[in-house]
């Protein structure tokens, strides 16, 4: 078991998108160990994309994340990281393939609805970043390890 960080970004939540987006999470078997609905401030934008603050498309990236309330969410499961990323889509949403979130909710690389982690690593850091211990909840096989994610 394996656990992901998985956001549904300001137009997912403005185009009631929530329902539908989760549905597909839970569908491929994938548990809700944390969520909350949270807007982004400009330091959660620099902190959390700390890697692209240097990069050209930084300014239309903080001003999409930050425009209103994103849906954080812990996902736990089998094959949890690959699981989501695969569910999501390409970043550009115009190389997403068919039946993918960003290819049918997607109307720009900017505003592509969903973000997932990309590694364990990165998996860790983000849940941190988001999450108190004790927002994230072991009740079943796949969120066990929620409580002591936190815990190294
Ligand atoms: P992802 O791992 O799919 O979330 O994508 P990245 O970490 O590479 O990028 C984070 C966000 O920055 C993307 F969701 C969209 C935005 N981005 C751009 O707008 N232009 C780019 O060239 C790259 C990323």
């Amino acid at each position: 078991m394996e656990m992901t960080f998985a956001m549904i970004k300001p137009n997912g939540v403005s185009s009631g998108l929530i329902g539908r987006i989760l549905e597909r999470y839970e569908s491929a078997r994938l548990s809700v160990c944390a969520i909350k609905l949270h807007q982004m401030t400009s330091d959660d934008a620099k902190g959390f994309y700390a890697e692209h603050v240097e990069k050209p498309f930084f300014g239309e990236l903080e001003e999409y994340m930050t425009k209103g309330p994103s849906i954080m969410v812990v996902l736990g499961g089998s094959d949890a990281i690959a699981k989501v990323r695969a569910i999501n889509g390409a970043t550009n949403p115009a190389n997403a393939d068919p039946g993918t979130i960003r290819h049918d909710f997607a109307p720009s690389m900017t505003e592509n609805v969903v973000h997932s982690s990309d590694s364990p690593e990165s998996a860790e850091r983000e849940i941190a970043f988001w999450f108190k211990k004790e927002e994230l909840y072991s009740y079943n096989a796949a969120c066990q390890k929620a409580g002591t994610v936190m815990d190294k």
